[in-house]
């Protein structure tokens, strides 16, 4: 029977990564994953994901992200492979919008280099953009997209070359923690022990980390790619920028440019939090006429020429925390588990800092990381 030191529960963005840096350290690592490699059931999929630095959801995540894009060029080097490109990425909204001010907070509190742009200069850079006059946009030369299927599929190929034992089409059924300090892990074909697990569970989490107490909420979210009235031309990632615009009532949609060719078109989504709560068994997976139109409606007032044609949508899922910050730590209960989850829909571009962040708890029970953000003890209701 093979041994294990840890078994990695997931192999999506998160667990992948876990996986290879637990492996890179020579630990002899488990992997389990329910469906195959870099698969589109979860949430690692989609074909881009933004990255930026001037994070407007709270300055405090701005180091994690340094290091994240330390470790995606080192994760392009080590897996010659396309993964992260830097188009530049503008956030637009009213001077007192989240998206805009935020923004302008990360980049004065961090140093991060950075321009304002008024609505006229937004137009004059970046022909596509139709903004209000009254709205402002913030750019940074370092936003970009990441591949997540590629991030993945990378992921998975280092941690095989150092060792780690990966399985798919085996969904973990449930986990025990044992009173020796080890774990049981059952699946649908097996049971397996080790010394200890990290648990990556995406919008698997409210099943398999109940125990956690973490209010999750689980919500369906749909990707769409339209053909430019305009062509592709002016939507090149050599031209376009990534973006996120913030409506005068606080809705968010963010967008790409056209990075498929002249038919991949341009992706484009909302931002949405409290969207159909759903179960990745329940997850209606058919995009409906009137949700094309609504995002046909609304990323025409930042894009006047990005809704042309509709060429297709995606559905993926959100596992939300109360307060949209990511749960990454010890196991309260067990030290012998560490969990990562609750992601929020904003925490591709920290893959690869999570996974070292997990490879650390997991081996030595602490990270030279800041994450007491992410403390799954923290008080949700305030
Ligand atoms: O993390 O930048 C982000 C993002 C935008 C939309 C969903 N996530």
């Amino acid at each position: 029977m093979a041994v294990y030191d840890v078994i990695v529960v997931g192999l999506g963005g998160m667990g992948s990564s876990a996986a290879y840096h637990l492996a890179a350290r020579g630990q002899r690592v488990l992997g389990l994953e329910r469906f195959g490699p870099a698969h589109d059931r979860g949430s690692s999929h989609g074909g881009s994901r933004i990255i930026r630095q001037s994070y407007f959801e709270d300055p405090a995540y701005v180091p994690l992200l340094l290091r994240a894009y330390e470790l995606w060029e080192k994760l392009e080097r080590d897996a010659g492979r396309e993964i992260i490109t830097l188009t530049g990425g503008v956030f637009v909204g009213r001077p007192e919008s989240l998206t805009f001010s935020g923004s302008l907070r990360a980049s004065r509190e961090w140093d991060l280099p950075h321009e304002i742009l008024d609505a006229d200069e937004l137009r004059r850079r970046f022909p596509t953009f139709g903004p209000r006059d009254d709205e402002v946009a913030l750019f940074e030369a370092k936003a970009g997209f990441v591949r997540p299927e590629a991030t993945v599929a990378a992921h998975l190929e280092l941690a095989a070359r150092h060792g780690a034992d990966l399985r798919y089409g085996e969904p973990v059924l449930g986990w025990q923690a044992l009173p020796d300090g080890g774990v049981r892990v059952a699946t649908g074909e097996a049971s397996y022990t080790a010394e200890r697990i990290v648990i990556c569970p995406g919008a698997w989490a409210p099943e398999l980390l109940a125990d956690l107490g973490v209010p999750f909420t689980v919500e369906r979210q749909i990707m769409y790619w339209f053909q430019p009235e305009t062509g592709v031309g002016p939507f090149q990632p050599e031209r376009h920028p990534i973006y996120i615009h913030e409506d005068g009532a606080g809705t968010q949609i963010y967008g790409f440019p056209a990075i498929d060719g002249p038919h991949g078109g341009a992706k484009v989504a909302f931002f949405r939090r409290g969207g159909q709560v759903c179960t990745p068994e329940t997850i209606d997976r058919q995009v409906h006429p009137e949700e094309i139109r609504d995002m046909r409606e609304h990323s025409a007032e930042l894009l006047p020429a990005l809704p042309g044609r509709f060429l297709r949508a995606a559905t993926c899922m959100y596992t939300n925390t109360p307060d949209q910050h990511f749960v990454i730590a010890t196991h309260p209960e067990h030290p012998q588990a560490t969990v990562a989850c609750g992601f929020s829909g904003h925490g591709f571009k920290f893959v690869p800092v999570v996974g070292e962040i997990l490879a650390d708890l997991a081996t030595s029970g602490s990270t030279a990381h800041p994450i007491s953000l992410f403390d799954p003890r923290r008080d949700f209701a305030a």
